[in-house]
């Protein structure tokens, strides 16, 4: 185990140092909130692509509608605090209004920083990517224009790195995004393309394919690059990682193993932590020490692991699938997490009142744990 841990250690380390560097963090918490992303030119800066008028109502009107009617359906339901591209991912857990608008907040969040008033060309390892996989720049074009064209109706066109690390050019209906795909079609969005008739129809009415031509004028590629190394990094990452956990898979321990993940998966260890201070602030009433007994609670791996198995054993007995945190990639142990937390709140009655078995047993694993130290 202790081998184990350091290479724990050592790979958060590495993971620290790459998410330290400053453009891909800049674009990391800019996707995940959710918040209205400014405008980074003026309404008439893309001209050769689109009128003023036309940006004007897109961003004012469309998007920030999306915005706002997200937050508002988020805040009817009371998930708590939620980041964009979590809602996005795992989309399939939520209702169609959410679907719809946390699609629309996030593509066009993303839309808004692929575009740019100065003309670009692809550069880097991105271009040696296209050449590789499209066999050219020019070919790779040609499909984008051909698979925007095929898009009957609303909906976007996207150029996207999936799961295996290979860039692949498919089109989603409505405000659908790749990341909402399963993992065998999706993957995440490099470059997109705005189908939708609000978005051209005051300047090019029929003649929606002038409209996609036009695109190459305003392409951020220097953007699109940056979110192409920053996510191609990011799957290495995680391919790495879990190279290294499924050779040494042999964690009969839950405790080890949630101990484990928190160490590589910060994020498991912080959604944990905050979902528990915020169910707490509404169940706790009684007189221990309060403020310990939660700061020791949040971030035992032996009390998460006593809280995952009520769980699964209550989603079993309800027929539902069970929620699986170890072994399973990372972008899943953070879905799975958030399922996990989402359970917790909606049962916190029934987990965290005085009288139940399982708030008995996180108490003496508490007390246990206070004495051993
Ligand atoms: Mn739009």
């Amino acid at each position: 185990m202790k081998r184990l841990e350091n290479r724990a250690n050592f790979l958060t380390e590495k993971i620290q140092e790459q998410d330290s560097r400053q453009s891909q963090t800049l674009i990391l918490t800019e996707m995940k909130k959710i918040g209205i992303e400014k405008l980074p030119y003026s309404y008439s800066a893309l001209k050769k692509f689109i009128d003023s008028k036309t940006m004007d109502v897109h961003y004012n009107k469309h998007y920030k509608g999306y915005v706002e009617k997200l937050n508002k359906a988020l805040k009817k339901k009371d998930y708590g605090d939620l980041e964009l591209e979590q809602i996005v991912k795992s989309i399939n857990r939520f209702d169609t209004t959410i679907r719809n608008n946390a699609g629309g907040a996030f593509n066009h969040a993303l839309f808004w920083k692929m575009l740019s008033p100065k003309k670009q060309n692809p550069s880097g390892e991105l271009l040696e990517k296209i050449k590789k996989d499209f066999g050219s720049y020019e070919k790779f074009k040609k499909e984008f224009e051909q698979v925007s064209k095929d898009r009957f109706g609303s909906g976007w066109a996207w150029l996207i790195l999936t799961k295996t690390n290979k860039l692949k050019i498919i089109s989603t209906p409505n405000q659908d995004n790749p990341l909402m795909l399963s993992n065998k079609e999706g993957g995440y969005p490099i470059l997109g393309l705005d189908l939708w008739e609000h978005a051209y129809y005051l300047k090019y009415q029929n003649k929606r394919d002038e409209y996609i031509q036009n695109f190459w004028d305003v392409v951020n590629w220097k953007f699109v690059n940056d979110l192409f190394e920053m996510k191609s990094k990011t799957k290495l990452k995680e391919n790495l990682i879990l190279k290294n956990v499924l050779k040494e898979t042999n964690f009969d321990d839950t405790k080890e193993s949630i101990r484990f993940i928190f160490n590589m998966n910060p994020k498991v260890k912080s959604i944990f932590k905050e979902s528990i201070n915020s169910i707490f602030e509404n169940v706790i009433t009684e007189n221990y020490s309060r403020k310990s007994f939660i700061n020791k609670l949040q971030t035992n791996p032996l009390a998460f692991s006593v809280l995952l198995e009520h769980t699964n054993n209550l989603l079993e007995k309800e027929n539902k699938e069970k929620i699986e945190i170890i072994g399973v990639p990372i972008t899943k142990q953070i879905n799975e997490t958030i399922r996990f937390v989402l359970f917790l709140e909606n049962n916190k009655s029934r987990f965290f009142n005085t009288n139940s078995s399982v708030f008995k047993k996180l108490l003496s694993i508490i007390e246990s744990y206070n004495q051993k130290i």
